[in-house]
């Protein structure tokens, strides 16, 4: 139980087996070899390699220091992240699930409030919008890395089969950072997931919910929405998902400002909620077409 071969190491860290063995034959990941020739790895040298690697994201010299207070994690997260550092990124959140750290606690805890305090640097002048951009981008691309993965092994017969689930940010709304996250969680939960993205005219998605309706409908907003705009996107989404029987949940600080919400909608405050409320709280009711 606790020897691993290369695929399976590879697939917990998020990298390809050609990695795994150039970290063996570097000497920085300890193997062994099967009479056969295969490397095999114990589970303690993977969590000490992966120890290795925090340590070394934490000794590399800070950008700028933290605009706000960080705990060891979130200032960890915050690190790789203006380093545009993909890898390591995967590996924070391989470390932390090897640690029984949930997803959604990893996106709440840790690198949504790392974000934040990068989005605080840059109003201070601390940072610049590039190396905001850099973080940004490295939290998309670790993302994309880890969701293979769920896909592949993160499903439970309990999950399975939960349907279709589309994710946007409705009109101008760029921060798509959230959604992203939520769409990964979404997954291992074992929804498909579409992700559309930022910058969705509310009237193209209400066209595609009524042509193709998705069980779930996920949004996000920023605080730089424009409510009024916001407001009437999501009446106009709200009601096309009413009539498709399409469920529909929001996060994020724009959609927090616009309640009440129309009574197919509901609103959460972090993934944790999401994933408690939704997910853990028994039976859903059924969908209904109006
Ligand atoms: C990264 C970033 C960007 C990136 C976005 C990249 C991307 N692909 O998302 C870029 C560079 C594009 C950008 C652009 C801009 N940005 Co900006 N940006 C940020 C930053 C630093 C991080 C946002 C983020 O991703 N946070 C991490 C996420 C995970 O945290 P979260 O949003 O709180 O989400 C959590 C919960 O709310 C919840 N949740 C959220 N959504 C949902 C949905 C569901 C369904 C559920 C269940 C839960 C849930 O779960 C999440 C995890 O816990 C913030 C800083 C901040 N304090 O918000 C500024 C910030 C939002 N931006 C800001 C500004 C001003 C801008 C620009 C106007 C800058 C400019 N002059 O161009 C533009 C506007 C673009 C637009 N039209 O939308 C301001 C907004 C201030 C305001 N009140 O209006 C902020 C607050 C920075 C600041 N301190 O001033 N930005």
């Amino acid at each position: 139980m606790d020897i691993l071969s290369t695929r399976a190491v590879a697939e917990m860290l998020g990298v390809s087996e050609a990695t795994v063995k150039r970290w063996s034959d570097a000497g920085t990941l300890r193997c062994f070899r099967t009479p056969g020739g295969h490397r095999k790895f114990r589970i303690r040298d993977v969590k000490s390699f992966l120890a290795d690697q925090e340590t070394e994201a934490l000794r590399a010299p800070a950008v700028a220091p933290p605009a706000t207070e960080l705990t060891v994690e979130q200032r960890e997260a915050r690190q790789l992240a203006l380093a545009g550092d993909v890898d390591g990124l995967v590996s924070f959140v391989a470390t932390q699930r090897l640690k029984g750290v949930t997803l959604s606690m990893i996106f709440d805890r840790y690198l949504g409030p790392a974000m934040n305090d990068i989005g605080e640097g840059w109003f201070q002048g601390k940072l610049s919008a590039a190396q905001e951009h850099i973080a940004s981008a490295a939290i998309v691309d670790m993302i994309a890395r880890v969701r293979p993965l769920l896909e592949k092994s993160g499903r439970s017969p309990r999950t399975e089969g939960n349907g279709r689930a589309l994710c946007a940010c409705l009109g101008e709304e760029r921060h798509d950072l959230a959604l992203r996250m939520v769409g990964l969680v979404l997954t291992a939960e074992g929804f498909r997931t579409s992700m559309l993205g930022a910058n969705v005219p509310a009237g193209d998605l209400a066209l595609l919910l009524a042509g193709s309706p998705p069980e779930l409908l996920a949004l996000s907003a920023s605080p730089h929405a424009n409510l009024e705009a916001l407001r009437a996107d999501l009446a106009l989404i709200a009601s096309a998902a009413a009539a498709v029987g399409t469920r529909v949940i929001v996060g994020g600080s724009g959609f927090e400002r616009i309640a009440p919400f129309p009574s197919n909608v509901t609103r959460f405050s972090s993934l944790e909620e999401l994933v408690e409320r939704l997910f853990r709280a028994g039976p859903q009711p059924e969908r209904q077409v109006s």
